[in-house]
């Protein structure tokens, strides 16, 4: 979503919105242009210039495209050993993809919000 203060995006239809931190300037966000095969986004901004951020899938801990049950060992190795999942998945971001409550990183507090997506 565009807006005035950065990037916002919803993971259930948009009836939670999670601004979306990485290492972008909080600028009104005036396109983007999505390159998915590069995994990645581009973001013209409005002052600020343009910035490249990473396409990650919410829920999706094991970068194998979705989100399902076979994502759960990988969100919790995510969550108990950081460095052996970076060590397992180099190409992840799971500050993005297993951040469910939108505070920019992961932790015991996105467990909810991931059972609630797997759910979904
Ligand atoms: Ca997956
Ligand atoms: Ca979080």
């Amino acid at each position: 979503m565009r807006a005035e203060n950065g990037l916002w995006y919803t993971i259930n239809g948009g009836k939670n919105w999670y601004h979306y931190r990485s290492d972008l300037p909080y600028a009104p966000v005036v396109d983007i242009r999505l390159e998915i095969q590069r995994r990645r986004m581009v973001i013209a901004t409005q002052g600020r210039g343009a910035w490249q951020a990473p396409i990650a899938i919410p829920g999706d801990m094991n970068d194998d495209g979705n989100l399902d049950f076979a994502d759960i060992n990988a969100f919790v190795l995510g969550l108990s050993d950081p460095e052996e999942y970076r060590r397992q998945y180099p190409n992840l971001y799971p500050e993005i993809s297993g951040d469910m409550n939108g505070d920019g990183q992961l932790d015991f507090g996105d467990i909810n919000g991931f059972v609630e997506l797997l759910g979904a």
